[in-house]
């Protein structure tokens, strides 16, 4: 594993416990001690320049990642990609963008203010992925956008950051399906997304998914320092499509659902 891969996923990580406490106390109890292995880490931004999925993919595809699937969700407005490594130590990155064009003129205009203030020459820099935000918006503002979308108000707030890490359950020792991971969470008193059920997939689609839902953190708006929904961990058990080979694609309809682990409780 290059060097370079293995400094950006550690500074991704360490920037993510700044807001995601729990994560440590995730690997504490599953992992016993032992490493864990992520199944992927997820970004969000917008769809328009210089921050678009493509800018953020770019960080990847420089460190040899390869382009996989790409997912479409209608109702939240967003798309999707997802890009893996040869490397099978290295997490796959699936980021998402927010559709603005089909939001109202009122989110159009706030998003396009955001997007304004980014130097597209930042957006090339080896810490944009976990450079936070590049703007100032009202608390007023984030309960604007939070009327119509969940994720640009998730965006307003956070920016540029890993949303999620994954532990990737197939090699987690001592668990043997997400059912068991799931219920040690919950005697630790974990609360877990349970839209569509606490657990999304099946081994008919190959992967099962479950998530924890957001920690709260501080967020100092431009008026006041307000405490919001963060970051999640999210728990992958992959199948295999043939002998000896895990799928490595996303599911649209259980996506749909992890998205969800930003709402408010
Ligand atoms: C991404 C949600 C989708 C997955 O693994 O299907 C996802 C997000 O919340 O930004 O992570
Ligand atoms: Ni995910």
């Amino acid at each position: 594993m290059s060097q370079q891969v293995e400094q950006l996923f550690e500074n991704l990580w360490q920037d993510y416990l700044s807001r995601t406490p729990s994560a440590e106390k995730v690997h504490k109890i599953l992992g016993e001690g032992h490493p864990i292995i992520n199944d992927h880490v997820a970004f969000r931004t917008f769809d328009i320049a210089p921050v678009g999925l493509e800018v953020l993919a770019q960080h990847f595809l420089d460190l040899g990642y390869k382009e996989g699937g790409d997912y479409h969700f209608e109702a939240k407005k967003l798309r999707a990609k997802h890009f893996e490594h040869d490397d099978p130590e290295l997490p796959k990155v699936f980021i998402s963008e927010l559709m603005t064009s089909e939001f109202s003129d009122e989110l159009q205009a706030k998003v396009k203010e955001m997007v304004a203030q980014v130097s597209e020459a930042d957006t090339k820099k080896s810490d944009f992925l976990y450079s936070g935000t590049h703007w100032k918006v009202s608390h007023e503002d984030y309960l604007a956008l939070l009327e119509e979308s969940e994720y640009a108000a998730w965006m307003s707030a956070f920016g540029y950051c890993a949303n999620h890490f994954t532990v990737s359950v197939n090699q987690l020792p001592g668990y043997e399906s997400l059912e068991q991971v799931n219920q040690r969470l919950k005697d630790n008193g974990f609360t877990l997304n349970s839209s569509g059920g606490e657990i999304k997939g099946s081994p008919e689609v190959y992967l099962e998914q479950s998530s924890t839902m957001a920690d709260r953190h501080d967020v100092e708006f431009s008026d006041k320092t307000v405490s919001i929904p963060s970051c999640f961990y999210e728990f992958a058990k992959r199948y295999e499509i043939e002998p000896g080979k895990l799928y490595t694609g996303f599911v649209a309809a259980s996506a749909d659902k992890i998205f969800e682990s930003t709402n408010a409780k």
